[in-house]
């Protein structure tokens, strides 16, 4: 069985403050047994947020990474350095990283391949765009984006990641996928997954992401192919976050 894993990208946004409340909430409360709750800070914030976080379910994980250990890259931090501030995780090719920041598909694997070799699971992200949705083209955007990285993998390195299926028309936009649009690609990338092996799709964690809330989380993962979520706006609100991990038992 999968473990359910929900994952808060508080992307540019959170305080020192914030990391505070959520280490106190998340301390008081109890969740279901089988479920990894994972929040994904600033870098400012992660050495307080270890140190908050110490004792609850709440592990750590980082936004973006370089793809190299060190060097000259001003402004940049590597998967070596994430490591040292116990993250676990690191988000690859999210859409404003695909956008904003030109990241094409080389460059999302070259930063999934670094996060692997220093031990952090990535959370490779893909979507479509809602003109590519409107054309058609949803599936073949999603697994080309999942494909470039997987032909290119081991079959051992193929293991350890998870994939987010974020549409972009649905990112920051209170527009959400629908559980039935959102489980038909989350079914179309696990089947795409078994052309590489069966026990390989029966396994990888395959999130939602794209204005889960407390409100529409639990019907969402109450689908077969959703295994948990990446959770942006609501991942702000210690409540909403709560009840969203509330759901995913
Ligand atoms: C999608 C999601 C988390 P939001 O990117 O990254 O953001 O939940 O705000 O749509």
């Amino acid at each position: 069985m999968r473990t359910p894993l929900i994952a808060g990208n508080w992307k540019m946004n959170g305080s020192a403050s914030l990391v505070e409340d959520f280490g106190r909430a998340f301390a008081e409360k109890s969740f279901p047994a089988s479920l990894d709750v994972v929040i994904l800070p600033p870098f400012p914030y992660l050495d307080a947020a270890r140190r908050a976080f110490d004792g609850t379910r709440l592990r750590l994980g980082a936004q973006t990474l370089n793809p190299l250990h060190s060097g000259a890259r001003t402004g940049e931090v590597s998967g070596r350095m994430l490591k040292e501030f116990g993250v676990e995780f690191a988000l690859v090719g999210h859409s404003e990283r695909r956008q904003l920041y030109r990241e094409d598909d080389a460059a999302v694997y070259d930063r999934l391949l670094a996060a692997l070799n220093t031990d952090i699971t990535p959370i490779l992200c893909v979507g479509e765009t809602l003109e590519e949705r409107d054309a058609g083209k949803t599936m073949d955007v999603v697994l080309r984006q999942v494909g470039y990285v997987m032909a290119r993998l081991e079959p051992e390195q193929r293991t350890r990641i998870a994939i987010a299926y974020e549409p972009v028309w649905a990112i920051g936009t209170g527009r959400t996928a629908t559980p039935d649009q959102a489980q038909e690609v989350m079914a179309g990338i696990r089947e795409y997954q078994a052309s590489f092996d069966r026990d390989l799709a029966a396994g990888m964690r395959l999130l939602y992401g794209g204005s889960m809330n407390a409100d529409n989380a639990a019907e969402l993962l109450a689908q077969p192919d959703i295994d948990g979520g990446l959770v942006g706006g609501a991942s702000l609100k210690v409540d909403d976050f709560l009840a969203i991990c509330q759901s995913a038992g």
